[in-house]
């Protein structure tokens, strides 16, 4: 085995949501320091945290990036089996440059710890050379469609380059950056999983298309996420545990598939099935 391979291996096996054997041993750390985003999703009120890795409904309280190192200090003494640092908003990572400053701080001061982030992908191409260069071990992109058709019923507006886009033009570019950014990370030797939200009647007949994008790019593995309805979606219902079984057994045809997501919170402490951010931090 080359050495890439060995090194990729370790770092799946050590990752709680990349490993199916690691969840339930070791735990990962979220730091909330990136409150902006830079798009909207329909089914995201932005009251909350980024509900592409969060579960719906959670107000994370925003810390600064020195606030952040402190906060790692003070929870590896307590859980030592923590061996992840992860950034999921409260908005989109790569939009906040205290998402760079944080990794930076704990590049330095704790070498030994993985990082993780998960983005909506629109600044990768641009960002992912600066987040390799932090230590970035594995990523999460949310990837809805690969159709810009139904990309513009999902996310009403992306704000890129100064300009708010809107309809289809916004889901082109977003989807265009998406895909290119997914490319580069996997050159990168970044290992990328792809959260997809299952909206019934909007994109739950093509999220196979979606997997087979995403095997073709190299993503490691998908998550297949039920949509809460929430903002403009209040209409719509989520998918029933049994449709969504049924779509992830289709979709591990094509590629691996993650089933014990937690939809965590943008400040989650531990192991995944045991959540402490509320007893440690309010
Ligand atoms: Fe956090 Fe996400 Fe990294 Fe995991 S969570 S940034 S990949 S360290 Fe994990 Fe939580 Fe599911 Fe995310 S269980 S919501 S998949
Ligand atoms: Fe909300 Fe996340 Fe979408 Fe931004 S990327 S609008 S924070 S769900």
């Amino acid at each position: 085995m080359k050495l890439d391979s060995l090194v990729t291996s370790d770092i799946i096996s050590q990752h709680p949501c990349f490993s199916d054997q690691a969840h339930d041993r070791v735990g990962r750390i979220h730091l909330p320091v990136a409150p902006k985003c830079n798009i909207q999703c329909n089914y995201c009120s932005r009251e909350y945290d980024c509900v592409n890795e969060s579960r719906p409904g959670v107000t994370s309280k925003v810390i600064s990036s020195q606030e952040a190192v402190g906060r790692v200090r003070e929870v590896i003494e307590k859980f030592p089996n923590i061996r992840i640092v992860g950034i999921a908003g409260p908005g989109d990572p790569l939009f906040n440059e205290e998402t760079f400053e944080t990794f930076r701080l704990v590049k330095d001061r704790f070498p030994y710890l993985h990082k993780c982030m998960s983005t909506n992908g629109l600044l990768l191409p641009e960002k992912v050379e600066s987040a390799k260069q932090l230590g970035l071990a594995t990523m999460t992109v949310t990837l809805n469609t690969v159709d810009p058709s139904i990309g513009a019923k999902i996310h009403s507006v992306v704000y890129y380059q100064g300009k708010k886009l809107e309809g289809v033009e916004a889901a082109e570019v977003l989807l265009n950056n998406q895909l290119a950014g997914i490319k580069m990370a996997v050159k990168e030797g970044i290992v990328v999983k792809v959260n997809t939200v299952m909206i019934p009647t909007i994109n739950d007949n093509h999220i196979i298309e979606v997997a087979t994008k995403i095997k073709e790019l190299g993503v490691y593995m998908q998550n297949i996420m039920p949509l809460i309805p929430l903002f403009k979606f209040t209409h719509l219902s989520p998918p029933s545990p049994t449709e969504r079984k049924r779509l992830q057994d289709e979709c591990a045809k094509v590629i691996k598939q993650m089933t014990h997501c937690r939809q965590c919170r943008a400040d989650a402490v531990g192991l995944l099935h045991k959540d402490m951010s509320t007893q440690l931090f309010g």
